[in-house]
């Protein structure tokens, strides 16, 4: 007899919705999670000026219909205290947090297959044991700490995006230092330029980001409150998770004029639909080009000195290829006096000393270093745990050379242990909620099935999961997304093996498949 029929690890929106769903239909499910509370990527993200890239009224739950209507959200792109107060909310309307167990850190996963169950152990030292675990781990939740010699010696403060502290920091006056020019680069340096008096920019890559054009939401979230169903499920047949018109024309079989007017509408309104304005833009280098020049153009409008305009301007792989960014004015900052950037393809950094960062030839002084080098996405959360299966074979070692899953829900070898947003679904590529909501719905129908039928056991068969990983690998090869060194492609991290991880295929096509299986008896999935 296992203590509980569910473990899930993390108490993000994930884990939340999870328990939740759960718990309504009798499951016995405990959540473990490593923060002191709920809210996972918002809990810990507190830089200054951390925002969600996808508007409010999307990145919502749309399970609950008066959840919808009682909830304000105060801008168009909620900021990250508006966004961990959601969590908080909700933790406490359906009182989450009594089947939670906070800052606790699982460690280990090990199945006992003549017992039928998952053990799994905490850096508390408990062990638990459970017929399932979910892991709700998350995508972007294990930081990348590139080592940058002679950091421990320097005197001054230093700071992580990804681990912000809770309270504590004030950066007026200072002179800061941010490495890093990701979204999570991109929202610090334009919140904290105003405030610090030197800001000095350390960029590897430069990033495309369009406008937000953020701001009060009363009459977005009015109409959001009259038609949510309608917007859920537009959503959820869509490309993208969210509601993003993808253009069905191919750009370069349009007139330029056209393909000019169409940019600019999609600019005005703000917003990642931008990269989704004709269908070929990720697919043809040409199209791809003109959408990239099209930002270049506008960084070009923005930045006043031509020269920094240009090494803010990404020109070594296509646009979307990386995570785009969705910015409130980051260009203009470099528009500052106090604001100055480094590019260190041509001055790379050497170290770091007491004082600052030897850069080039340079010697720059500074109070304070942020590091907003990202994370070990996808798959970093999961190989951080030793998940061993019955004849103690990891999970990592598995994944060696790439993830390996069946629906970027189960890996095969590995029974009774499903992945929230795991690789090879669409995940990152999408809204985040859209994602979790579907999977979390598809994990709960699935269990359910599994005791309406008196069986136990589920894992994929090796041959369907060497055909999505097949697919996964085929529709990737299709648009130009693995051209980029990116997060998507693992080429953040040393030594990871490069392989586009998401499913490109998008979110109603997923969709699409995942029902199928399920409809079909779990069709390619071994029940016992
Ligand atoms: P990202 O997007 O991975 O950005 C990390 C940034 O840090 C990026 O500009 C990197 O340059 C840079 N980086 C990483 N390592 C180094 C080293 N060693 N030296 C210099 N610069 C480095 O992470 P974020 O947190 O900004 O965003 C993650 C996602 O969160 C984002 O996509 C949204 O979905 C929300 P690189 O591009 O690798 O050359």
């Amino acid at each position: 007899m296992s203590d509980h029929d569910v473990i899930i690890i993390g108490a993000g929106f994930a884990g939340m919705y999870q328990l939740h769903r759960l718990r309504r239909l009798g499951f016995d499910a405990r959540v473990i999670e490593a923060g002191d509370d709920v809210g996972g990527t918002w809990y810990w993200n507190r830089y200054p000026g951390a925002r969600c890239d996808i508007e409010s009224v999307e990145y919502s739950y749309s399970f609950d219909p008066e959840l919808e209507q009682e909830w304000d959200w105060s801008e168009r792109y909620a900021a990250q205290p508006e966004l961990l107060s959601y969590a908080q909310h909700v933790a406490q309307r359906y009182d989450l947090r009594k089947d939670i167990a906070f800052n606790t850190r699982v460690e280990t996963l090990t199945w006992d297959g003549d017992g039928r169950q998952w053990t799994v152990t905490s850096d508390d030292g408990t062990s638990r044991t459970a017929q399932y675990v979910i892991a709700a781990t998350g995508c972007l939740s294990v930081p990348s700490r590139p080592q940058f010699e002679g950091l421990e010696d320097f005197a001054g403060e230093v700071y992580w995006t990804s681990r912000w502290p809770h309270e504590g920091v004030d950066l007026a006056g200072k002179r800061v230092a941010v490495i890093g020019t990701g979204s999570s680069g991109l929202q610090t340096i334009t919140a904290i330029a105003p405030v610090v008096a030197e800001l000095t920019v350390f960029q590897r890559t430069p990033s495309f980001a369009v406008p937000a054009h953020n701001g009060p939401n009363d009459e977005r979230l009015a109409d959001a409150r009259t038609r949510y169903r309608e917007i859920r499920e537009y959503s959820r047949m869509s490309r993208t998770g969210f509601q993003c018109h993808s253009g069905t024309r191919s750009l370069v079989e349009t007139e330029i004029d056209e393909v000019q007017r169409e940019f600019g509408k999609r600019w005005a309104d703000g917003g990642l639909c931008f990269s989704s304005a004709f269908k070929d833009i990720l697919k043809d280098m040409k199209a791809n080009e003109v959408a990239a020049e099209y930002v270049r153009g506008r960084i070009r409008e923005k930045v006043k000195d031509p020269q920094l305009a240009e090494k803010l301007s990404p020109r070594t792989y296509p646009i979307a290829s990386k995570r785009m960014c969705v910015d409130t004015g980051y260009f203009e900052v470099y528009n500052q006096d106090n604001v100055s950037l480094v590019d260190i393809n041509e001055q790379p950094i050497h170290r770091i000393t007491r004082r600052g960062i030897v850069a080039g030839e340079t010697r720059h002084e500074f109070d304070v270093i942020i590091f907003a080098t990202g994370f070990d996405a996808m798959t970093g959360a999961l190989n951080a745990m030793d998940i061993r299966s019955g004849d103690g074979r990891s999970l990592r070692e598995k994944w060696a050379h790439g993830p390996r899953t069946y629906l970027g829900l189960m890996s095969a070898g590995f029974p009774n242990l499903f992945m929230i947003t795991g690789p090879q679904s669409p995940s990152v590529l999408s809204n985040m909620m859209t994602s979790i909501e579907y999977h979390v719905d598809w994990i709960t129908r699935a269990l359910e099935y599994l005791r309406e039928h008196g069986l136990n056991r589920m894992e994929p068969a090796p041959d369907a999961e060497d055909n999505w990983v097949n697919t996964t690998n085929d529709v990737a090869a299709l648009t130009v997304m693995p051209q980029a060194a990116s997060w998507y492609m693992g080429a953040n991290i040393p030594g990871k093996q490069r392989v586009f991880m998401p499913f490109a295929g998008g979110v109603g096509t997923y969709k699409q498949i995942g029902d199928g299986v399920a409809v079909a008896h779990y069709h390619g999935f071994e029940l016992s």
